[in-house]
């Protein structure tokens, strides 16, 4: 059949071919899972968002080895967006249905007698090293089948899976993220690219600095260093990335973004790495720049406790282990400014730890050409939401327990032997995770408990509770009162003598959160050896 194209029709295509050239050519490799060149300008993933309380999209999960060797996986919309960010309201039902279009398993379980079985599993499957899943973090969503349950959902190359996530309409306004959750393989698939960020629409309405602001979504990942150097010094033991944008060891060159000179904007940043621990500052001309926090983990800072609306706190650095988010303002450089760049400092992780060095990610240039982020916050419209934290900080707590990270070779005899990772209720013997596993803490509905969270080795760990949010109480037996509730909080490591580091933290387990769900370590490498455990929240009598 022939086709007719008219001339106003045939340059408009060739305006069309001319844009997906130019996106070929800012593209690394392109799909599935495109990644770009180092020292590109930052994309922001596309937006999605709820109307009438719901979201609803088509999610493939998709793989490829890049020019690296690095193995990439991704989620990609029917429209070959990959890793939108999902926007929703309190309320809002988060609808995915996910699609694995991995190639059929060629070797046995990833995690041999990983086998999944018994009543109530949400997937009666094997798994195997194609085994995906989605784990909502951060959010405070049912660990039901469909929902944000890990321990048993895994979906197979070939298979099809719905997810429908009812948020609560209490549910704080923040940045969150989705990530596969499969044990044993988890790190892999993070590492991979396999996230994305969530947004709780409304802080605007918990904390009117951020009205009207223009917004970006900056999210963080790790990757496989090519070539393997031994990490030391200035080697890392992961590059990182952001937006896609490698960021990579020996050059370390920057994203870069444009800016109107001294432009407010909301940043929103994730740090999606599977085991890098990020601090991040600003530096201008090499003097490091004021960062107004609005929120860390999903809830707005200074807004618990009756203080409905929150309040801005302001720093120069923001650390965030790897799950962590910190969304803040920024302003932008003057035209005056030489040097405008967002880095990493470098993190002690202890003896055993990674190598996370200092290290550019972002560099500014300002300029009134510049064009805005595509997304600008709302005005204030409504009253902040209702408080779901309200009154913790001062309730006695119903049960006090610890626990405690700790670390032991595989073999004791060979210091060579992979190393065995756990967290364990103090007393309980030590049992490296397994979906079968009966639960190490049993609670019920209303509880609010005090834990104690110890390390007793020589690395950083980063304590991530599923479901909840937690108040933290304590650091090293000292108080902290900044209020702040988060999803993920870092243990620094033991030096070897004293006493060990710890945290204790307020849970709280008086929302509609029941069932079975877990606790682990987020460095990734670390929860795949085995540093998980379950808990299970029985209903209220
Ligand atoms: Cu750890």
């Amino acid at each position: 059949m022939a086709i007719h194209v008219s001339a106003g029709r045939r340059t408009l295509l060739l305006a069309l071919l001319a844009l997906s050239l130019f996106q070929v050519c800012a593209l690394g490799e392109s799909a599935p899972c495109a990644r770009y060149h180092a020292g590109s300008t930052v994309i922001e993933p596309t937006n999605l968002f709820s109307a009438g309380d719901k979201l609803q999209v088509n999610f493939t999960y998709q793989t490829r080895v890049d020019q690296f060797g690095n193995t990439l996986y991704c989620f990609t919309t029917d429209a070959g967006v990959e890793s939108p960010t999902l926007h929703v309201h309190p309320g809002d039902q988060l609808i995915i249905h996910l699609k694995n279009e991995l190639p059929k398993s060629s070797s046995s379980a990833a995690m041999p007698g990983m086998t999944v079985t018994g009543p109530g599993d949400c997937s009666s499957k094997a798994m195997d090293d194609t085994s995906v899943n989605i784990h909502y973090h951060g959010t405070n969503t049912p660990p039901t089948c469909h929902q944000d349950e890990v321990i048993t959902t895994m979906v197979n190359a070939g298979d099809s899976y719905d997810y429908d996530v009812h948020f609560p309409t209490d549910e704080p306004p923040g940045l969150y993220w989705y990530h596969p959750h499969i044990h044993g393989i988890s790190e892999a698939a993070v590492l991979g690219g396999a996230s994305g960020a969530i947004v709780v629409d409304g802080i605007e309405n918990v904390n009117p600095e951020v009205a009207g602001l223009p917004a970006r979504t900056l999210i963080i990942r790790d990757n496989l260093v090519p070539g393997n150097p031994t990490p030391g010094g200035a080697i890392p033991s992961w590059d990182i990335s952001l937006n896609y944008i490698p960021v990579p060891y020996p050059s370390f060159t920057p994203a870069v973004v444009a800016m109107k000179p001294q432009q407010k904007e909301l940043w929103r940043v994730l740090n999606g790495s599977a085991d890098t621990i990020i601090d991040l500052q600003l530096q201008y001309d090499n003097v490091a720049q004021p960062l107004t926090v609005v929120a860390l983990d999903g809830v707005p800072t200074g807004s618990q406790d009756g203080l409905r609306l929150g309040g801005s706190v302001v720093t120069k650095d923001i650390l965030l282990p790897p799950a962590s988010r910190a969304e803040f303002i920024v302003t932008g450089p003057s035209l005056k400014v030489k040097s405008a760049v967002l880095s990493t400092l470098n993190i002690d992780t202890g003896p055993d730890g990674d190598n996370d060095p200092t290290r550019p990610i972002l560099a500014i240039k300002a300029s009134n050409g510049a064009a805005e982020p595509a997304l600008r916050i709302a005005n204030t419209s409504s009253l902040p939401p209702s408080e779901r934290f309200f009154g913790l900080a001062n309730m006695a707590p119903t049960a006090h327990r610890k626990l405690y990270f700790s670390e032991v070779l595989s073999d004791p005899s060979d210091p060579n032997s992979p190393t065995n990772f756990f967290i364990t209720v103090d007393g309980q013997t030590p049992v490296l995770f397994d979906p079968s596993n009966p639960p190490a803490i049993i609670t019920t509905q209303g509880a609010v408990e005090d834990w104690t969270i110890e390390n007793r080795t020589l690395e950083n760990h980063e304590f991530h509770m599923h479901q909840i949010h937690f108040l933290v109480l304590e650091q090293n037996g000292k108080s902290v009162d900044t209020g702040q509730y988060l999803d993920t909080v870092q243990v620094p490591y033991w030096s070897g003598t004293g006493p060990y580091p710890s945290v204790k933290l307020r849970m709280d387990f008086r929302g509609p959160v029941v069932g079975d769900f877990v606790y682990h370590c987020h460095i990734l490498g670390h929860e795949d050896s085995g540093m998980m455990a379950i808990i299970r929240v029985l209903p209220a009598k």
